[in-house]
């Protein structure tokens, strides 16, 4: 995986012309975008493939997916077929959850993520008690690609050493959640960044400053 100035954006956008005016603006320093519920629901799954023939990206589709294996399946096979690169999913669903997912993915030549622990405080609550558990499930089970919070640095660092350099770890929560790029890029091999680009007067002028920080 590479990703382009190490920066990912989250068009959480809803409607398309916006989307696709924000990744005019923003596509020349982007190579990755992750885009999720909000886009997908307000437009339908086939906004995947729009952009896919748009510009030249790589799509994580943020679906976050925790169900069943069987279901798990099925949700990876459709969003992976509409043209995303790679997908999100949950960890704490468990080991036979998160394989049926990996393996769905390997056989379309695609990837997942796995989310590990959260950005957003109420994760303190359920998730941080077991998510570096989650990290070393997703060891044991060979995944590379990983999601962990550019908010809690510490947890973010615990996360790093147990899946080790070679894996690679995205990071949201820059920005308007209060985390700062690079810090986060000291643990993280991208950061993920939404609002902070989406929401500015200029989407290219934010973000050629964020990686100007960065650098
Ligand atoms: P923003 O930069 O806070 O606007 O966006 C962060 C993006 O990362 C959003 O798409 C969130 O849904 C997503 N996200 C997150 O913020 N924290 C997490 O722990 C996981 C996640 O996916």
């Amino acid at each position: 995986m590479n990703v382009k100035n190490k920066i990912i954006l989250a068009l959480d956008v809803e409607e398309e012309n916006k989307a696709f005016s924000i990744l005019e603006q923003t596509t020349k320093y982007l190579d990755t975008i992750k885009i999720g519920y909000p886009i997908t629901l307000a437009q339908g799954p086939q906004i995947i493939t729009k952009i896919k023939e748009t510009f030249d990206v790589k799509i994580i589709a943020d679906y976050k997916v925790a169900d069943i294996d069987a279901t798990n399946e099925k949700i990876v096979r459709n969003t992976l077929n509409y043209g995303a690169d790679s997908i999100i999913v949950h960890g704490f669903t468990g080991e036979d959850s998160v394989l049926a997912c990996k393996e769905t993915a390997e056989k379309l030549d695609k990837e997942i993520f796995l989310l590990t622990e959260m950005s957003h405080p109420g994760a303190d609550r359920f998730l941080k008690p077991v998510s570096l558990d989650i990290a070393h499930m997703g060891v044991e089970l060979g995944i590379t690609n990983y999601v962990a919070p550019a908010t809690k640095l510490d947890r973010l660092q615990k996360i790093r050493e147990i899946v080790g350099d070679d894996a690679f770890i995205i990071s949201p929560g820059v920005g308007v959640q209060g985390g700062e790029a690079k810090e986060t890029l000291k643990y993280a091999n991208a950061a993920i960044i939404g609002r902070s680009i989406y929401n500015s007067d200029s989407p290219q002028e934010t973000l050629e400053n964020i990686i100007k920080s960065i650098n």
